[in-house]
């Protein structure tokens, strides 16, 4: 880790501390908890927002939420960009990186995140299979960088070789083959620090014929290990922990949902929605599913799509079966309405 990285990451680290030690314990968080209805408060009390005492050596059990919660202004889109025709069969995203972002990984934790166009993680890009994907990188970091694409590609757009200095650009072009959920993440050494810095995102590639259309979400699960010491103190949906608890996702009871869900942590994850089972799209490669199930086991950089429709309204949580992940902020709520209007008002 770079010196000036390492002073920032420590003075946040000292600030969270300091915090933690005002708010600690956490049962204070209960009164300031998202949602209005008495069931979801006393479930999220008992689901508080903090890790768990034992997790971690001193300074970690306090860098915690300071029981302040995100706004809705913070947390990061789940909706995917539409499925639609690219313009003459292009389709084309400038991504830019940049260091020592600041980026809120829980309530009051700051951490120096390294970002495409700003966010962890980056912006999920769509295409269908057989249009042409055209993303020019541009590096306004100090170090080299690349984007390594998943999926079929020429050697000379792998983004493994072709470093792009520090104020360089360069284009990755290629057509996009197959159709699935393809991560995307810098492969400039050494990788493991540049993808935990934040170097990373969702590719969507359609398959030709389109799928049904749904109300969808794409969720990338990752993890902060703030101190690298081999154990994450977060967990996140979408490079926040507790982002969706904080904010819950709406839902209409009835109406069709497609989650596409990556993990580029290096710990296996295990995405579960409750009072629902999902059709189970491994890797989204295909257009029927292989499995009705609730638990799902994704290897690192593994990804899937998965289906489901919710018949009752209520609020769902919709986590990491992995429990020391969930209760570290890879948890959130589904909130089902009975009214499609309000669920459709967050649909892109
Ligand atoms: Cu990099």
């Amino acid at each position: 880790m770079k010196n000036r990285t390492r002073m920032l990451l420590a003075t946040v680290l000292v600030l969270a501390m300091a915090a933690g030690l005002l708010l600690w314990p956490p049962g204070r968080e209960a009164a300031d908890q998202a949602d209005s209805s008495p069931q979801a408060r006393a479930v999220a009390a008992s689901h508080g927002r903090h890790l768990p005492p034992t997790k971690g050596s001193g300074m970690f059990q306090y860098a915690t939420p300071t029981g302040r919660r995100f706004e809705a202004s913070q947390v990061y889109d789940p909706s995917p960009p539409p499925s639609e025709p690219a313009p003459n069969g292009v389709r084309e995203y400038t991504l830019v990186i940049e260091e020592d972002v600041p980026h809120e990984v829980a309530p009051g934790v700051l951490v120096p995140a390294w970002t495409f166009n700003r966010t962890v993680p980056g912006p999920v890009l769509r295409v269908t299979e057989g249009e042409t994907l055209r993303v020019t990188l541009i590096n306004k970091g100090k170090l080299p960088h690349t984007i390594h694409f998943h999926g079929i590609h020429p050697a000379s757009m792998d983004g493994v070789f072709e470093l792009v200095p520090p104020g360089g650009e360069f284009t990755y072009e290629f057509v996009a083959r197959p159709y699935g959920v393809m991560p995307y993440h810098c492969h400039s050494m050494p990788t493991s620090q540049h993808i935990h810095n934040g170097l990373y995102g969702m590719v969507i590639v359609d398959p030709k014929e389109g799928r049904p259309p749904m109300r969808e979400l794409a969720m990338v699960m990752s993890a902060f290990d703030l101190d690298r010491d081999g154990e994450a103190e977060f967990y996140a949906w979408n490079g926040r922990a507790f982002q969706y608890a904080d904010n819950p996702v709406e839902l209409a009871a009835g109406e069709p949902v497609r989650m596409y869900v990556m993990n580029i942590f290096e710990e296996a994850m295990v995405p579960h929605l409750h009072g629902n089972l999902y059709q189970l799209y491994p890797s989204g490669t295909t257009l029927t599913p292989t499995e009705f199930t609730d638990v799902k086991t994704l290897s690192i950089a593994e990804r899937a799509i998965l289906e489901f429709t919710y018949d009752y309204p209520g609020h769902y949580m919709f986590q990491c079966h992995v429990t020391e992940h969930m209760e570290q902020g890879l948890m959130g709520w589904f909130r089902v309405v009975e009214d499609e209007t309000v669920a459709r008002r967050t649909q892109k």
